[in-house]
């Protein structure tokens, strides 16, 4: 059975892109946190949608799973094989096509990844409203499975608010299209925003029509200094108020700035650490240095400042809040935990939650960061064997107990998986589990993602 599926796909995708051996595969099994890998049956690169619809109808009549793949750089595990699985790689699925330089739209492929299309777009004067740290890798069609967010959430929302129009592979191999999509379309349910976020469990994604957003190129940043984080919230708040133009609001502590400087080999930000970093941005057609200057000025939680507005003094300010997530995986394995709170509990949760995390497991290691006027925050923990999930179970309930969410802007993936229902009602469970049903009757999608295993 084995062999004849390899032959099937073999035949739809081309020898090259069915990939079977060992090394070939290792890079498409392990996840960008290296805590999560399965061996996968093989992985395999349909060159376009008719090969996509093809192999997923091959691997259901041959009754293998499925495990949808962008750019894997997913931190729940959602993207890797749990064992014996059919990686897709939608990575080949690159096109970029009609761009309409009139209504800010553009079509890209499910492969296309973010840095590429933020390169096409630009010449025509616009801007995409996602942006995150793993621009270079992540693709468009796994931004838009796992609904990312990323650092101008605040201004632009995530990635279900840029989606139009889109294409997708469902379960039995069946296409369905909304291209290019309309900005205003209530046909009956909206499928698109239903995919934004389910993680390759209902259909695989391989196109999305995107809206765009005007590229602003007089940007300023400021990196603060506050006591304690609810000062930052203070900060964010007044700058939220007053400049319409703030684009990032991003917090972070000593503990991860140490390991950023460490690794990156660069100087702290001032000359002592503050209770509390805050990093703010703003964007607009003209410079705003001096109203965000004014604004800053009348914080009175601001203890240190420093403000760029050319992009190498930018990009040095934020250097120190986009190379944790690599400073950290330099250290060691981390658990990741993506977990968002309404803002008036954020500051509460982040006095809690080190003490909660040395009450779990003493010597663990939490390291804290996140966009602060979403109310999210990455507690990082190293320290934890892999299996050991006492920290994380402490934090969730922790997130529960103060209204929040266990996951913010990563997806559940199989990470979080036993924490679903301290967030989600029994009812809310049946009516996901019944979509599910309804789309993926047999469970060839991504099995183990969202719904554990039956
Ligand atoms: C970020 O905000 C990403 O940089 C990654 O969401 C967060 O590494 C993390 O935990
Ligand atoms: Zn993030």
């Amino acid at each position: 059975m084995t062999a004849a599926l390899l032959n099937e796909l073999r035949a739809i995708a081309g020898d090259a892109h069915v990939l079977t051996d060992r090394d070939l595969r290792a890079s498409y099994e392990t996840d960008w946190t290296r805590r999560y890998q399965g061996r996968a049956l093989c992985v395999v690169r349909p060159g376009s949608t008719e090969e996509v619809s093809r192999v997923v109808r091959a691997c259901a009549a041959a009754g293998a799973a499925v495990v949808p793949q962008g750019g894997n750089t997913g931190l729940v595990g959602g993207s890797v094989p749990r064992g014996g699985e059919v990686v897709l790689s939608l990575r080949r699925l690159a096109t970029i096509g009609d761009f309409d330089t009139v209504s800010g739209e553009v079509t890209a492929g499910a492969g296309v990844t973010l840095s590429s299309l933020q390169q096409h777009i630009r010449e025509g004067g616009w801007a995409f409203g996602v942006d995150l740290a793993s621009r270079d890798s992540a693709t468009i069609g796994g931004m838009v499975a796992t609904n990312a967010g990323g650092i101008r959430v605040i201004r632009y929302g995530a990635m279900r608010r840029q989606v139009l129009g889109f294409e997708a592979v469902l379960a039995d191999g069946g296409i369905v299209r909304r291209m290019p999509g309309l900005v205003k379309d209530n046909t009956g349910y909206d499928l698109g925003q239903l995919l934004a976020g389910s993680e390759g469990t209902l259909a695989i994604v391989t196109a999305v029509r995107v809206r765009l957003v005007p590229q602003l190129e007089r940007r300023t940043v400021a990196l603060l200094g506050v006591r304690e984080l609810a000062g930052a919230l203070e900060v964010v708040a007044a700058v939220r108020g007053e400049l319409p133009s703030l684009e990032a609001a991003e917090a972070f502590f000593p503990e991860g700035v140490e390991l950023v400087c460490r690794h990156a080999g660069i100087g702290l930000p001032f000359a002592t650490h503050p209770g509390c970093y805050v990093l703010v941005e703003c964007a607009g057609r003209r410079d705003e240095s001096a109203e965000l200057a004014e604004v800053l000025g009348g914080c009175a939680a601001v203890e240190n400042s420093a403000m760029a507005s050319d992009a190498a003094g930018r990009a040095r300010l934020w250097t120190y809040r986009e190379r944790h997530t690599e400073a950290i995986n330099a250290e060691g394995i981390p658990h990741k935990l993506d977990v968002t709170l309404p803002l008036a509990r954020l500051a509460e949760f982040e006095a809690r939650v080190r003490g909660t995390i040395a009450a779990a497991v003493a010597g663990a290691r939490p390291i804290l960061f996140g966009h602060a006027g979403d109310g999210n925050l990455h507690v990082n923990i190293l320290g934890l064997d892999p299996d050991d999930d006492r920290a994380d179970d402490a934090v969730f309930r922790l997130v529960a107990e103060l209204g929040g969410s266990i996951s913010a802007e990563h997806g559940v993936g199989i990470a979080k998986l036993p924490w679903i229902g301290l967030t989600r009602s029994a009812e809310d469970l049946a009516a996901m589990r019944a979509i599910k049903k309804a789309l993926d009757p047999r469970g060839m999608l991504n099995p183990g993602v969202i719904f554990p295993l039956e």
